[in-house]
């Protein structure tokens, strides 16, 4: 075994990748970002331990979110920045050792390393085999993965302006506490159940941090077919790139489009006022290899999911920004005040044939928990009078898998008194079917991006208030959540945090949780994998 990862959905024979990543994550790659991931929990100890105030780590705070973005599946697939990262956070660490002398540390928080070999020898014994006991092993990635999410989150609201400093101690404590080998399986999971608690604070910033800077989301008809402009296609999840780079091709020439999770933008009033932000193109991350082809300009990914390109061509229209990256395409970095400088990629753009059309008409989106409420009254009433029999939240991640036809099938067979809240880009598995409305109420609400489905969350509790229930679980809504990366563990753990009994999560379940984890989870919350659509549909319409 050369390396070992099963951090996501697609890890290979759903144990673990062992010598490349199904997502195309080569053995050293694997092993800078154990090591990186290693650092980060040394810097957590000394800032627990040493009590240190969080306040004045500016610098450390920003660059740890920044690490752990750059591991999430898909993210960033170039060695020589995680070499570069590595060695950034070992000075840090180092710096803050000094500053802040302590007893008895982890090796952690003390190792040193030079080269490259030596980044690689160090790597191979601290990556996640290093836990031998598999229900040990089982909480701290799962916890670990969490905070991955967390972090991706923390940084776009961080981009907005917005930061809430509990929610980056809370992520040195979980990180410091997956190197204690004192805690019980127990006093994990209380851990884990933590996590989730945060998850929510997060995802709770990034919500309020996006509607005040770009409006409330609104429903809106997203155009999916194509003009005669040359184009920009942006990707991934953060919504500051965008909107310099809307601000930046103003008046070019040059279109933008959206792909992946970036289509939620649309449904954002700021950035209805651009006449060039023309419509979204294509589906989820995984279709890229065929739909940057037909793009023809270039592309811009924000955050994950990068597939590695097939071709020369296509590699040399990828640009990179944020924690992402790939050897061979251009990396945009922040200058000191934030500004990102696009102006190469709209150059490219302008010598680049238009895209070529796909496909046309519109998609309906933009059913945030504010668009929602506002339709709360027509809702409740038609919960009350039985045109709507119950809602089934089908949120969470796309991906390769043919077993993930289920939830198109899933979406298909669904009664016409039911009706979908999704949120990531799972949706693209059926927000293109002809699947109607209910007295005027589209039977797919989408509230947006991954993140969002803390709407979801909010939604439920009001709907809760409304009906004056006890309990969320009352409710008539199923949760029958697809996953593939690790915002989607945060997103998970959240939920559970929240009290969500009997959630149905698929295609297949982590790999990560070890048979005595996956027991309590089963126990505790009612968590289960998914089966036969016929047979899910049964058992989900007699709850
Ligand atoms: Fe395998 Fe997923 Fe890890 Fe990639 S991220 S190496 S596919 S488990
Ligand atoms: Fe999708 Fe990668 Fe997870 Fe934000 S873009 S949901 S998979």
């Amino acid at each position: 075994m050369s390396m070992f990862c099963f951090q996501c959905q697609e890890t290979a024979r759903g144990t673990g990748c062992t010598t490349r990543g199904v997502c195309g994550k080569k053995e050293e790659l694997a092993k800078l970002q154990d090591l990186l991931i290693y650092t980060l929990k040394g810097i957590s100890e000394i800032i627990i331990k040493g009590n240190l105030a969080i306040d004045t780590l500016e610098e450390t705070n920003k660059e740890v979110l920044n690490s752990l973005f750059m591991t999430i599946t898909n993210a960033n697939f170039d060695e020589a920045s995680f070499e570069k990262q590595i060695g950034g956070m070992i000075a840090l660490r180092d710096m803050l050792r000094e500053s802040a002398p302590q007893a008895e540390l982890h090796d952690a928080a003390t190792f040193a390393v030079g080269s490259r070999e030596s980044m690689l020898e160090k790597a191979a014994v601290v990556g996640v085999l290093a836990t031998e006991n598999e229900d040990l092993r089982s909480l701290r990635e799962t916890i670990i993965y969490g905070l991955k999410g967390m972090a991706a989150y923390a940084e776009h609201a961080k981009n907005i302006g917005e930061e809430d400093l509990q929610i980056n101690h809370f992520i040195y404590e979980a990180l410091a506490a997956t190197l204690d080998s004192s805690l019980s399986v127990d006093e994990l999971v209380a851990l884990t159940l933590k996590t989730g608690e945060y998850g929510v604070k997060v995802m709770a910033l990034l919500d309020g941090a996006h509607r005040s800077r770009f409006g409330n989301p609104e429903s809106t008809a997203v155009n999916i077919g194509v003009r005669k402009n040359p184009a920009i296609l942006i990707t991934g999840h953060d919504l500051v790139d965008l909107e310099q780079l809307l601000e930046q091709t103003k008046g070019s020439g040059v279109d933008i489009y959206t792909h992946g999770e970036m289509l939620p933008a649309h449904y954002y009033p700021a950035f209805k006022k651009y006449d060039h932000f023309a419509g979204n193109y294509g589906n989820a991350w995984w279709k890229q290899l065929e739909e940057f082809v037909s793009f023809r300009g270039p592309i811009l990914f924000t955050t994950n999911c990068i597939v590695p390109p097939r071709s020369e061509e296509v590699r040399a229209r990828i640009f990179t920004t944020g924690s992402t990256g790939y050897p061979g395409c251009t990396h945009i970095d922040a200058g000191a005040d934030g500004t990102k400088d696009f102006s190469e990629i709209i150059a490219l753009a302008r010598t680049l044939p238009p895209p070529e059309e796909i496909e046309s008409g519109t998609i309906r989106g933009g059913f945030a928990h504010n668009q929602v409420l506002a339709l709360a009254d027509q809702i409740v009433e038609a919960v009350s009078s039985g045109a709507i029999k119950k809602f089934f939240v089908l949120a969470g991640c796309d991906g390769r898998m043919k077993s993930r036809a289920y939830y198109t099938e899933f979406a298909e067979k669904l009664p016409r008194d039911t009706v979908i809240l999704t949120a990531g880009c799972a949706k693209y598995r059926y927000n293109k079917l002809a699947l109607g409305e209910i007295g005027g109420i589209p039977r797919v609400l989408d509230a947006g991006q991954c993140n969002d489905c803390y709407s979801l969350a909010v939604i439920a509790l009001k709907l809760k208030e409304r009906f004056a229930l006890d309990d969320i679980n009352e409710l008539p809504i199923a949760y029958n959540i697809a996953w593939y990366e690790q915002k989607a563990v945060i997103v998970l753990l959240a939920l559970l945090y929240l009290g969500v009994k009997n959630i149905h999560l698929g295609p297949t379940l982590p790999g990560f949780l070890s048979p005595t984890v996956a027991g309590v989870l089963a126990d505790k919350f009612g968590l289960t994998g998914i089966g036969t659509v016929d047979d899910d549909l049964a058992l989900f319409l007699d709850q």
